[in-house]
């Protein structure tokens, strides 16, 4: 059984992670540490504050750990919400205003294509390795179904007809760029522990 911490605040996040990972894997996320306060999220990128959540709990709770920040990627509004996903319609937004504010601000463009970037900060001792998962797809003109979280019910991924409001967690957590970067992340730490 491999144990550590997933330096997370969302549960659905952790959730999804728990079934992409399967057993014999035991994460634990923040709450889990005692862990309650804001972790900063302030570089401007999506790498970079996947890097300062990890360093951060390192830090400060003394724990071997790996972090994720996740964006969505709209072509057509330069890469917004990007690394601003979690607050794109400001200050304590939830995750209606922010879509509500990506179909406004999509009215105009016909150019769907998006993307959903992860990237996991994993820190092993005084070593931090990353990994990438993206996932590429396509906003539509409105939500569809109630399932996933964020902005899964305007997200169709690539080869789909659905969007991932739609689509079951067991495709999403198939395909997401979730799985792409937590697949990695795995693969590495199998090599740790040969
Ligand atoms: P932690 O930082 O504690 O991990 P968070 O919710 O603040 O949790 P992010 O900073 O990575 O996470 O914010 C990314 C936002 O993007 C998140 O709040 C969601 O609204 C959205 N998001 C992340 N993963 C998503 C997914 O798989 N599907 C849809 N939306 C997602």
């Amino acid at each position: 059984m491999q144990a550590i911490v997933f330096a997370t605040a969302n549960p659905n996040k952790l959730q999804e992670a728990r079934k992409i990972l399967g057993t014999g894997w035991q994460l634990s996320g923040l709450h889990d540490i005692g862990c309650t306060e804001e972790v900063p999220e302030t570089t401007g990128s999506i790498r970079g504050n996947a890097i300062q959540k990890a360093e951060y709990v390192r830090d400060r709770y003394g724990v071997d750990c790996f972090a994720e920040d996740t964006g969505l990627e709209i072509a057509a509004l330069g890469g917004e919400p990007g690394v601003y996903s979690a607050r794109y319609a400001g200050p304590g937004a939830v995750a209606a205003d922010n879509i509500a504010l990506v179909l406004k601000k999509m009215a105009e463009h016909q150019d769907r294509s998006a993307q959903f970037r992860t990237v996991i900060a994993l820190m092993l001792g005084n070593q931090c390795y990353t990994f990438e998962g993206i996932l590429p797809g396509k906003i539509l003109y409105a939500p569809q179904g109630t399932g996933g979280f964020g902005y899964d019910p305007i997200f169709q991924p690539e080869g789909y007809t659905d969007s991932f409001g739609i689509l079951s967690p067991d495709i999403k957590n198939a395909i997401s760029h979730r799985a792409l970067a937590l697949q990695s992340f795995a693969a590495f730490m199998r090599t740790q522990t040969q």
